[in-house]
Parts: C-alpha cells; structure tokens; sequence
C-alpha cells in the first residue's frame, strides 16, 4: 500500500498547500454588528494556520447578504483592514486562507434587510423553518423575487468582494453555492420558479451562478477562485426534481474555467446511510482539486486518499475543537470534544481556548 498522502504537501493552482486537511468555512456570529470581523478571529484563525488550507467563515457580500446576527463582511474599506490582521496572522504562521463570499437570499428576515425591507429570492417561496436570531428561532418570512434588473448588481457585489478579499490579503475566494442560499435557491427547482433567462431549463438555472464565477474570475485569477456545493443536502428546505442532472451540468460549467477546487458537501441522511448521489460524478466532470466534505473523521479521511475519491478533506466540527487537527490526525491524537453551547457568538470560551496537544497538561 502506497504511504497515504494526507499529510504531505500538494500543488492548488500556483499555491503549494502544506497537507490535503482543510478547514471548511464555520459561521461563529463573534462580528462586530456592522459585519467588522472580531479581534478575537486573529487568534483563532492564526491557531488553525497548520490546516493546508482555511476557508473563512461565509462572509457577507453586502448589507442584504446577511440572514444571522454577527457575521463578518467584505463589502467596506474597515472590513477590508480588520480581515488583513487575520490573513497576516494565518500567512505568518505559515497557513494559506480563502474568503468565503456569501449572500444568504431569502434565508433572511426584515430584521436582517437594510430599512427592514423584505429578504429578496429568485422566486417568491417561503421557505420552511426558522432563521436564527439571538431571541430565539423566528419563522422565515414571503421573500420578494428579484427583478432582471437588479441581477447585474449583485453579480457586481460577488465581484467587489473578491477584490476586497484580495486586497485585505486572503490567498483566494470561496464562492458560496451551498446550503440552500442564494446561489443554490437559482438552481434548485424548489426554489427558483422563474420563468425568465434564470429560470426553468437548467441551463437557465445555472445561469446566475455562471455569472457570479465569470464575474468573480475577471476580478481575481480564476486558480484562486474555489466553489462550494451541496447537491444532496435538504438544508434550508432545499430541493430539486433532478438533482443529479442538475449538479452533474453544474460541475461539467464549472470545469471550464481553471478554478482552483470544487467543494461538495457530502450530505447523506446518516452517516452510514450510502448517498443516494454520485459525487464522483461530479469530480470527474469538474476534472480539477475536489474538496469533500460531511462528517469526514481521520479514518474516513484517510480512506478518501487511498481510494482516491477526493483531492483534499475539509473538517468543520473537527476544526472548532482542534485548532491542530492536522497534529493529532497524524499522530492519531485523541481529539477535543466541541461544545454546541459555544459554537455560534459568545467571547473567547469555545472559540480561542481549545487546547493544543502541545499545551501543558
Ligand atoms: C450554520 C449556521 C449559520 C450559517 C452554511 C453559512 O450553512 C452557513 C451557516 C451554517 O453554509
């Protein structure tokens, strides 16, 4: 058996990563209300810097982007200078690190908009369930669907926040296509019931995405542009009539350009429970780095390698709990429990004090 490469450098278009661990983006609502990135993030994110690769926290493109109290932003020249001490941090511990570019479309509330407006979608759906709110759970509300016209400006916004990201030092940018915001509402059926150019075919379904990433690729070298998938999930009452056509024809799209990864969430009902989804349909058609992830552990991981169903592992729950992860995944360490108590706002305590193996004990 061939010695597993996990833990050994790879090439990520002209970026050498340090291992195939990523840490997948983890909202933790610690911003400052205007969408500044905390003091405390510098620390955090400084501490992962061993990861072969961090993807930030979804980061808010603009003021209508945000659907959850506290999220960073990249929309404004303070977000820009905040999201610099953390890029600095990560590079002078030796880490690379990516922006996750985020609108949450109509997984949002008046309480989130700008003037209390309506949250605004592809189509007029309300969506199931709750948004998140610092007083508890609040039932989504109507959305209003967008116009053609305002179309151009939120392609416009991914595009400016790349800059941004850029400019405040990430290595790249993440475009956010998951979990059932605004990206993935245009091209799931359940979602997007337009009956324009952005709706109904997938072809039009993808049509708005293609535009983010051909937007996003004039602004920033397209082997630094990564995006994120999440064919299979039902999160955030997402749902397709095809899903495997659709993402099938999404990643065949996405292959066209150079980019640096595709990242899929690997949803499946039960960790047991086989997907009813070919992802390495997906990563044949896309044909460049695939980053999989959904409840990967070191076993599972390493297995990915063997086998060779991914180029890179991304860790989410992991990754809040074990700020050396690649450590004790190579060493088989035992690991750090996360406490769900602290995962989402709060200070330092669940956050910058989980202990290194290295820590005195
Ligand atoms: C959990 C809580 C809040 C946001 C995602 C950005 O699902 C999120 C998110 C997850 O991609």
């Amino acid at each position: 058996m061939p010695i597993n490469d996990l833990f050994e450098p790879l090439r990520l278009g002209d970026l050498t990563l340090a291992n195939r661990v990523v840490m997948a983006p983890l909202t933790r609502s610690r911003a400052q209300p205007d969408n500044t990135p905390s003091e405390l993030a510098v620390r955090y994110y400084a501490q992962r810097a061993s990861a072969g690769l961090i993807i930030s926290e979804a980061t808010v493109i603009a003021p209508e982007g945000v659907g959850y109290p506290n999220v960073p932003g990249l929309y404004n020249d303070t977000h820009v200078q905040a999201w610099q001490l953390i890029t600095s941090a990560v590079h002078a511990a030796g880490g690379r690190i990516f922006a996750q570019l985020w609108h949450v479309g109509r997984i949002s509330l008046p309480d989130y908009q700008p003037g209390g407006a309506l949250p605004a979608a592809p189509s007029a759906i309300l969506p199931k369930g709750n948004a998140f709110t610092w007083t508890g759970p609040k039932p989504f509300v109507m959305p209003r669907a967008l116009e053609v016209s305002e179309i151009p400006n939120i392609v416009a916004q991914y595009a400016a926040a790349a800059t941004r990201a850029i400019q405040a030092g990430f290595d790249g940018v993440e475009i956010h296509g998951a979990n059932g915001y605004l990206i993935d509402q245009f091209l799931r059926d359940g979602s997007n019931r337009r009956t324009d150019a952005y709706g109904g075919s997938i072809e039009n379904r993808l049509r708005f995405l293609t535009e983010v990433v051909e937007a996003v690729v004039a602004a920033v070298p397209a082997h630094r542009v990564g995006v994120r998938i999440s064919p299979s999930s039902p999160v955030n009452d997402m749902s397709d009539s095809d899903p495997q056509g659709l993402f099938d024809a999404v990643a065949s799209r996405l292959a066209g350009y150079g980019l640096a990864y595709l990242h899929v969430v690997e949803w499946a009902p039960t960790e047991v429970a086989p997907p009813d989804f070919d992802f390495q349909s997906l990563r044949r058609r896309f044909g460049g780095p695939y980053i999989a992830n959904g409840q990967y552990d070191r076993k599972r991981a390493l297995k990915a390698r063997e086998d060779d169903t991914a180029d890179l592992i991304s860790f989410g729950r992991l990754y809040i709990a074990n700020p050396d992860l690649v450590t004790r995944l190579s060493q088989d360490a035992p690991l750090n429990t996360p406490d769900p108590a602290t995962f989402y706002g709060g200070d330092a305590h669940g956050y910058t004090d989980y202990p290194f193996l290295s820590d005195p004990h």
